[in-house]
């Protein structure tokens, strides 16, 4: 489906874009667009300026901001930074030096996506329960799945098998408050058995189960919002029934959530402090030239390029406000 101007998220998608060196091109898969030259005409102002200046620039180095500290990737790899939510700083060797706030009120994790060998990745962690005690599983490389003691008990990428015990597989909520969980589970081999039971669990709590294969009501999709506080462990988990054949269950989910905070970061720069909001940038040169999607003081955001070769500002209100251009102001060479 093509996104909307509101689904696409400029600002993000110009953040991305600008923290891997690229063009800034908005192109046209954007559904839902008014007036083309409005949506375009900012972004190429925007970004021209500092396309010229990286566009073939070396990378000298980058740093990665935990909150605290400055770390190089290895550093930011080691303390487990979530470098897709990254505060970072790129330097060009005879080019600019530009930050970009990738950090942002919302997050998701998915069982598919985060799917990783290590225990935690992602938030994700694997076990089996045999009763009512959750036992860490053991990565097998071959099979690319968590095992635990039967030969059959397992938690692949996608799917999930009892034998005895109970695949289960847990998320650790990263915020406070309002959490969706979305997903699905299918009986992946109808050929024998009685069937599974999925479900989620928070403790003891049931949130939601399905017995499979589906016989009465649909059950085999979910989505829910749930009041979550920092450290709730959702259990998403397969019990066998009476016997285990045939068991295999595609049990995939998706977590995400808004933690109501601001992510807004304060970098130094050659003018002094600034403030980029989630998405924001900041780039700069010897030359005189800066470029931003910065905060105000007064909480407006705006777009702004300054440069030898001309200045341009669109957007001077609020970060969810249309970007509309008002001004352009060439320089004399
Ligand atoms: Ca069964």
């Amino acid at each position: 489906m093509t996104p909307t101007v509101a689904q696409l998220d400029v600002d993000q998608a110009r953040a991305t874009q600008i923290a891997f060196g690229h063009a800034g091109f908005l192109g046209d898969s954007v559904a839902d667009v008014g007036h083309w030259i409005r949506l375009h005409a900012p972004e190429y102002y925007l970004m021209q300026a500092l396309q010229s200046r990286y566009a073939d620039a070396t990378v000298a180095g980058v740093q990665y901001h935990d909150g605290s500290a400055w770390h190089g990737l290895q550093s930011a790899l080691r303390a487990r930074l979530p470098l897709e939510r990254a505060r970072l700083e790129i330097g060009y060797a005879a080019g600019p030096r530009l930050w970009v706030n990738r950090d942002s009120a919302r997050g998701a994790a998915g069982s598919l996506a985060d799917f990783s060998h290590e225990q935690g990745g992602g938030g994700w962690r694997y076990f089996y329960d045999q009763g009512g005690t959750l036992t860490p599983m053991t990565w097998d490389p071959g099979a690319q799945c968590w095992r635990g003691p039967g030969t059959f008990l397992l938690i692949c990428n996608g799917v999930m098998h009892p034998e005895g015990a109970a695949p289960v597989r847990t998320f650790t909520v990263p915020v406070t408050g309002t959490v969706t969980v979305e997903g699905r589970v299918q009986d992946a081999d109808t050929s024998c058995g009685d069937g599974v039971v999925a479900s989620i669990r928070r403790g003891a709590q049931v949130l939601w189960q399905c017995a499979l294969p589906e016989t009465g009501s649909p059950c085999s999709t979910f989505a829910f919002d749930l009041a979550a506080t920092l450290g709730d462990v959702l259990a998403f988990r397969v019990d066998q029934g009476a016997n285990n054949w045939c068991d295999s269950t595609v049990f995939t989910a998706r977590v995400s959530w808004d933690d109501g905070q601001g992510h807004d970061w304060a970098i130094a720069t050659l003018d002094g402090a600034v403030t980029l909001p989630p998405s924001g940038f900041f780039a700069e040169d010897a030359s005189g030239f800066r470029a931003a999607t910065m905060r105000l003081p007064g909480d407006a955001v705006v777009d702004h390029v300054a440069s030898p070769e001309y200045a341009a500002r669109a957007r001077s209100t609020t970060a969810t406000a249309a970007a509309t251009p008002t001004a352009r102001c060439p320089r004399p060479a």
